[in-house]
Parts: C-alpha cells; structure tokens; sequence
C-alpha cells in the first residue's frame, strides 16, 4: 500500500539530539527593537509584555510535560527539557518549531488579556532553536549565559533610558556617555545622577523569570514563590477597568493553576538555588 512517490521520504534528514543530554529550545521575538517601538512598550521594561511572555510560556509548560523549567528575560525564553525525555524522538525542528509556534499563537492569543486597550498592530513570530547540552555544568553555564545577559542590558537599559528621559540627553549623547563605562560606574551615575539605587530595582527586571514545575521544589522555594506569584497577580494594565482587571488576575491565576509552575525572579547563577532544590536537574 506504498504509493511509488514514498521514496522521497529518505530525502529528509535525521535531527535527533544527542541522547542522555539536557534539551534547551530558546525561542527569541523576531525584530523586537520595532516591535517594541510600534506597540509604545515603556522603556526599559515593558511589565504588560512580560506578563504576556511569561503566560505564554505557561502554556507551553501546560503542553510539553517533558519540560522542568524555563527561563525569560526580554523578548526571549528558554526552556529545558529533562537529559531523558524521549519527547518527538527527541527531534529537533519538531521541538522547535512545536514549542516556538505554540508560544508565538499564546503569545497572539493573551495578547488582548495583557494590553486591553492597546491592538496587535501585526502578527509577531519568534524564531526557536534547540540545542543539546551534555552535563549539568554546561546546563547551569548555559542559564547563567542568558541571566548574565540579562543583568548587563538591562543595567545598560536603565541608565540608558535615565539619561535620555530624565537626563534630557539624546539617544546618540547618551550612548557616547554610557561608552566604556563598567557596571560599577554605571552604578553610580543612577545613583549620583537620578538617585537610583540599581539593586532597589525590580527583581523580575534585574533576574528575568524563572518558571519551575511546582512539583520539583522544595517547600522553602515554594513559600518565597506564593510571594513572587501573588505580586504578579496584581497587573499593571494602563487603562483598564477594574472588570478588566479582575479578568486579566483570574486569567494568570488559571494558567498558573494549569501549567503547575511557579514563577520565581531570582539568581540561577550561584549554587543556592540549585543546591537548595536538589530535585530539578
Ligand atoms: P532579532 O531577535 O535579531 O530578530 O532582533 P530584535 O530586534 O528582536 O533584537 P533582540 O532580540 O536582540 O533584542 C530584543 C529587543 O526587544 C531590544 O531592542 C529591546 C526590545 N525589548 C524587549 N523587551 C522590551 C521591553 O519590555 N520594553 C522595550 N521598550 N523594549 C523591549
Ligand atoms: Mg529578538
Ligand atoms: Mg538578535
Ligand atoms: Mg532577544
Ligand atoms: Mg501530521
């Protein structure tokens, strides 16, 4: 019951991943720089847009049960699947393109329920790949790679976006000002200049978000995690009504529900976390 076209089939290629290693597929928003623009986020931190990551990443948590973790910041997520999963054979254009399409039609989806008075101008779409990481080191490296990157922008962000609302530079004096400067003087050019304490900024903007199924943390994690959720169930939705407001709550509070994850804004690069929840990796 073969059709005589059934050959072409061995024109497609074997993608598997390499068994017993840690799977991640990052998806990142494609031209996000005008995205952002178009759709007036705040600047540096856009909190409506990183609700709307962060439920769409729920429900990609919802779907793929092999995956224990994921990790945002900007316009990026990355999740990891365990070392064992045999999750589509372990392919790699179907990991990615499954977890990139569901989280690009969630993300179109709730867009509505994060930014009630604000239209989607244009349909986004967020690339995916997905890369095989053969220890726990190069796991741990890996997230510290996208948590270190998300501490320098968003360091350089903030002073940047001070020096241009506040400071009343230009884009262009701001950059020149900002050029070979280190962390430390960016540092204390927001304290000197604008009074802004960087470590009194906003965790969720400093660490980027952390969602970890709830079954695989330990109690302790959990109970600072109660506090994370609930402050994130108080969403700051511009110009909502108070209708609109309790709906967007309930919402996030179901997905939470769903997806068995918690949302956590905390450090990944040292020990602590790991060592503390010995049962994610
Ligand atoms: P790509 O990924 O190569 O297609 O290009 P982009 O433009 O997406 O660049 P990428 O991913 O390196 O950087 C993310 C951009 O999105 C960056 O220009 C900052 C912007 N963005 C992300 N989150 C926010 C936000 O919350 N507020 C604002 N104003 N911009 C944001
Ligand atoms: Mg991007
Ligand atoms: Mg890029
Ligand atoms: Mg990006
Ligand atoms: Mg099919």
């Amino acid at each position: 019951a073969k059709s005589k076209f059934e050959y072409v089939r061995k024109f497609e290629q074997s993608d598997q991943l390499l068994p017993q290693c840690w799977l991640v597929v990052r998806v990142d928003g494609r031209g996000f720089h005008k995205f952002s623009e178009r759709h007036e986020f705040a600047k540096p931190n856009e909190p409506r847009c990183i609700r709307l990551m962060t439920l769409a990443a729920r429900r990609v948590l919802m779907e793929h049960r092999s995956i224990l973790l994921a990790y945002g910041q900007s316009d990026e997520y990355s999740f990891v699947l365990h070392k064992d999963t045999n999750a589509f054979n372990r392919r790699a254009s179907k990991l990615a393109s499954l977890i990139g399409s569901l989280f690009t039609s969630a993300f179109v989806f709730n867009w509505s329920i994060c930014f009630p008075d604000r239209r989607l101008l244009y349909p986004p779409a967020f690339d995916a790949r997905a890369v095989a990481y053969p220890s726990v080191r190069t796991l741990r490296d890996y997230l510290s790679w996208r948590q270190a990157d998300c501490h320098i922008n968003n360091l350089y962000n903030t002073a940047f976006w001070s020096l241009v609302l506040r400071g009343g530079l230009s884009a262009n004096q701001a950059q020149e000002r900002l050029k070979g400067t280190l962390a430390a003087d960016k540092n204390e050019l927001l304290f000197s200049q604008f009074g802004i304490n960087y470590n009194n900024e906003p965790e969720v903007y400093r660490k980027g978000s952390l969602l970890v199924r709830a079954s695989l943390l330990d109690s302790q994690v959990d109970a600072v995690a109660e506090e994370a959720s609930v402050g994130d169930n108080v969403p700051d939705v511009g110009e909502a009504s108070v209708e609109e407001v309790s709906e967007i709550a309930a919402k996030v509070a179901k997905a939470e529900a769903e997806s068995a994850s918690t949302l956590l804004h905390i450090d990944i690069i040292k020990d602590k976390f790991w060592t503390e929840n010995p049962r994610i990796l």
